[in-house]
Parts: structure tokens; sequence; C-alpha cells
């Protein structure tokens, strides 16, 4: 039996098993074979590594310029892009997802977090109000923006590096320092960025990596921690609600970005070639494991039944298997618990009621994948909109396809939801394009595009899918703390 790597908690620039006693099994995705040993931190290792970062702001860290600063994030990004064959093949064995995907969005976007970022607050720019007072003499109000101090950052496990960086990018360019706690199923790629952090110079405490689970482990001791100023997460919406309790002692702020049940909205005047290329990618890509993806599609009448066998159609071209495997795809699904979820809505849907278009079950894949966590990619019709396969996020490959005649109807139908994440239009009328995106209550409305992005833009999600907003200058807001200061002449 090959040796098990091992990932080991990053506390003050050093590598440690920790104080718990306490390994957890990290498995491969693809194979089912346990491949990783992770070391759980304790309590006393979660404060451990929180007092590191608070010692850090007042350290090297707190006296950079931001000059000196934002070059050292820049080699950060460089570093990860030169070790690119490392993270990528890490990413891989941990989410079992296609190489072609991970190399084109996870690991490049891993480093871009960090360059746009620093780019952001190299140009961000203040406010200035000058003022009249009774005297004459007048007054200059501006503001000044500090770090908010140490941030806890707790990440899941569809992109992991890139969201990990996407919260680290900005915390660290604003000043701040960190203590991660990546998803218990993919802690690789979040522990490989701490040789990254040592290789390039960031002072030690800066980047802290604690490994474990959510409730009574090194997440809850995370957020329970009142020397953490700030809490950004990225999960589910139930386990963004424990957060946002844990928060409110200290009366500490949050940045939540949380689930979704992501409409598409494809019209009869839309370019159909476009709007099926786009809604495989949106329901299928990184097997249907991304927040922003598609789970329920309106279509209208008049293309409907033209619509879905097209959709079967390139649903059926998808090739599913390991991560290496040429021209594959379609990776797993992340663990086996996610696959009976997923599972069961499957069941689910047939007793709902559904049409199986397409899908269904369990691929039979033979080889070192043969006990990998796949499922079919899979298309329902016939559903209507109060079932549960309709309303909650199931976080698979698969879709609902459901007919719709009237504008508004359907702008109604898409917003019948507590979630309120992303949405897709398809349309080739411009204004019809404007008009529904307007309308639709979603933090992100692509129109003829999915997962298109632009890191200088608002990301978040509305109703139960988050709170505020990260992206360019708005994650400013929550990694940084803005003070006035008001100066009577
Ligand atoms: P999850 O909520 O189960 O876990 C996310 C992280 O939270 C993990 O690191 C976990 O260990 C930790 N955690 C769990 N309970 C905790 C607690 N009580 N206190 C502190 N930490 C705790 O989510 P997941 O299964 O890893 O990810 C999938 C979910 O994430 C889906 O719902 C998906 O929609 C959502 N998601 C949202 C976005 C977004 O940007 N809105 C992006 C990616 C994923
Ligand atoms: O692209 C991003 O910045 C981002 N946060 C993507 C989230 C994907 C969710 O699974």
């Amino acid at each position: 039996m090959p040796q098990l790597l091992e990932f080991r908690n990053f506390i003050d620039g050093e590598f440690c098993q920790g104080t718990s006693g306490k390994t957890f099994p990290v498995v491969a995705p693809a194979t089912g074979k346990i491949y990783a040993t992770a070391y759980e931190a304790s309590r006393a290792d979660v404060d451990a590594a929180v007092a590191a970062a608070k010692a850090a702001l007042n350290g090297p860290w707190g006296k950079l310029t931001l000059p000196e600063r934002t070059n050292l994030i820049m080699a950060l990004a460089d570093e990860i892009s030169r070790r690119f064959d490392e993270f990528l093949e890490a990413e891989i064995v941990d989410t079992g997802k296609p190489k072609s995907l991970a190399s084109h969005i996870d690991i490049p976007r891993g480093a871009a977090n960090f360059k746009m970022f620093a780019d952001t607050i190299r140009s961000a720019a203040g406010e200035l109000f000058e003022m009249e007072t009774p005297d004459g003499t007048g007054a200059l109000n501006y503001s000044v923006r500090k770090p908010r101090g140490v941030i806890g950052v707790i990440s899941p496990w569809n992109l992991p590096l890139l969201l990990m960086t996407w919260k680290v990018g900005p915390a660290l360019a604003c000043g701040n320092t960190v203590v991660v706690k990546p998803s218990e199923e993919t802690p690789a790629t979040t522990t490989l960025l701490g040789e990254v952090m040592n290789k390039v110079g960031i002072p030690k405490g800066v980047y802290n990596v604690v490994h474990g689970f959510g409730p009574d482990s090194a997440g809850e001791f995370l957020t329970q921690n009142p020397d953490v100023d700030g809490i950004t997460f990225t999960g589910e919406t139930g386990t963004g609600e424990a957060i946002m309790r844990a928060g409110a002692s200290g009366v500490r702020p949050v940045s939540l970005e949380l689930g979704g049940k992501n409409p598409a909205i494809v019209f009869a005047d839309a370019d159909l070639d476009k709007a099926i290329e786009g809604t495989l990618r949106s329901v299928f890509v990184n097997c249907g494991q991304v927040c922003l993806g598609t789970e329920r599609v309106y279509v209208e009448r008049p293309i409907f039944d033209e619509f879905v066998a097209r959709l079967k159609e390139g649903a059926e071209k998808l090739k599913i298997g390991g991560p290496l495997d040429e021209g594959v795809n379609l990776g797993p699904l992340i663990s086996q618990e996610h696959r009976d979820k997923v599972l069961s809505y499957y069941s689910k849907a047939v007793e709902e009621g559904a049409t199986v278009v397409t899908g269904g079950g369990v691929p039979e894949i033979t080889g070192e994948n043969e006990a990998g966590f796949f499922v079919e990619p899979t298309i329902w019709t016939g559903l209507t909109d109060d079932t549960s396969v309709v309303r909650e996020e199931i976080f698979g490959p698969c879709c609902a396809v459901l007919p719709f005649d009237d504008e508004d109807d359907v702008i109604r139908r898409a917003n019948d939801t507590k979630y309120g994440l992303s949405a897709a239009v398809w349309t080739e009328n411009l204004s019809k394009a404007h008009r529904v995106a307007g309308q639709l209550d979603v933090g992100i409305c692509w129109v003829n595009s999915w997962f298109l992005r632009d890191l200088r833009t608002a990301f978040g999600g509305a109703k139960s899918s988050g709170v505020g907003r990260e992206g360019g200058v708005h994650s400013l807001e929550f990694y940084t703390e803005l003070k006035n200061i008001c100066v009577k002449l």
C-alpha cells in the first residue's frame, strides 16, 4: 500500500501535528480510497493560531508599507504559478475533478486572486469632504482604511484553492492576518499554500491553517475565539446561520457566501446553440458542485421539446471518469456521503413524478476509479414547482427542466425560493434581457453566459444565499475598517 500523505496544521510559520492526538482520513473521491491523513487541531491549537495571527498584526507584517506588502502578495501569486503542477496535482487528487478543469479554473484563479486584490488595494481611493463651520474656518473630513485584524476564514470543498484565496487574497492585501479552516474533505492546497508563504517571506503568523470539522472541532473553535475580529465563510446556508450566531458574540462582522437553487430562463428567441452550451456547463461543470450552478431550467414552451432533446444529447456526450483520463469532463462527487445525498434526490425525483430524460443512477466504471463517487448526469422533466427536487439545493450534476408561457410568470417562479445567489437569462432581445435581469432577486445575473467572472465586480448572494459582497473594492467593506478623521481648520 502506498504511504499516506500527511496534512499538518500550519501555525506561526511552522507545520505541526497539534495537540489533539487525533487524525482523520482524507479520501480521494475518484478512487474512493484514503490517500492522506490530516492532523485535527484542538481548541488549544486553534487558540495558538489566533494568538500567532494577532501577534503578527503588531509585528513585522503590520509595519510593512503598502508597496512592501503588496509586492509580497504579488510574489505569492508568482510562486503559486511557479508551483502550478504541484497545486494542480494536490487539487485533483483531493477533489477528483478533471485535470482540464482544475488547470483552467482552480489553480490560475488561486494565483489571480492574490494579484487582483493587491492591485485593488494599491489603487483604492479614500474620501474627502470639505465642511463649512459657523465660525467660517471650516473643517476637512477624510477617511482612512485600517485592517480589520485577525480574520477567520472557513472554506468549502468544491473549489478549495479558488474559494480560499478569494478570501485570503483580499484579507492579506488589506493588511489583516488569517486563520484558515479548510474543508475537512479538501485540506491539500490550503496546506501547500503554507509552504509558499514561507518561501516568499510572508512573516510568520500572518497565514495559519487549522484542520478539522465544524461543530465541536476546529471550525467552531475558530468562530468562538474572541480574538477573531471577523469571520468570512463560504458553505451551506445552515452552517452560515450557525456562524452568524457565533459572530454575534463580541458583535463581530461576518461575510457569508452560501447556497443557491439557481434558475436559468431560456426564451424562445435565444440563440439555442449558445443556450445549450451554456446550460450544459452551468448544470454539469465540476459535477454540478458549483454554488452558482443551474438546478432549475425554465424553457419557453415553443422550444421546450427541442431544448430538452439537445440538452439530453449534450449530457449523454459527457465523458465520466478519473481526473487524468483522456477527454474526461465529468468527475466524481466529493464523498460517499454527498453521493448518498444526491442519489436520494434521484429517487425523490421519480417519487415526485419526474420523467427521467437521462441518467438517474450510478455509472459503471472499471479500473482504478471503480470505487469512486460517480453519478450519472441527470435531467428531469414533468416536475412541479412545489417538489423538493425543484426547491432544495442538491449540488449534483442534475437539473429539472420546466416549461413556461409568460414572462412575468417565469420571473415570479424563478424568484419563488428562499435562495438568491445567481441566475442566467438566455435571449437575443436586448430589452427583454435587461427587463428580466433587473427583476430577478439574485446577487449575480448572467445574460447569455454563465460563470463569466470579472473579479472587480460585486460577488455575493441575496436572501438566504449570503450576507455582504466580496470582489474588487467591495471586499474592502469587510476586510477593512473605515475611519473618518474630522479636522477643524
Ligand atoms: P459546509 O457548510 O458543510 O462546510 C463549509 C465549511 O464550514 C467546512 O470547512 C466545514 O468544516 C465548516 N463548518 C461546518 N459547520 C461549522 C460550524 N458549525 N462552525 C464552523 N465551521 C463549520 O459546506 P460544504 O458542504 O463544504 O460546501 C457546499 C455548500 O457550499 C453548498 O451549499 C454550496 O452552495 C455552498 N457554496 C457557496 C458558495 C458561494 O459563493 N455562495 C460557494 C461555494 C459553495
Ligand atoms: O468566482 C468566484 O470568485 C467565486 N467566489 C465563485 C464561487 C463558486 C461557487 O462554487
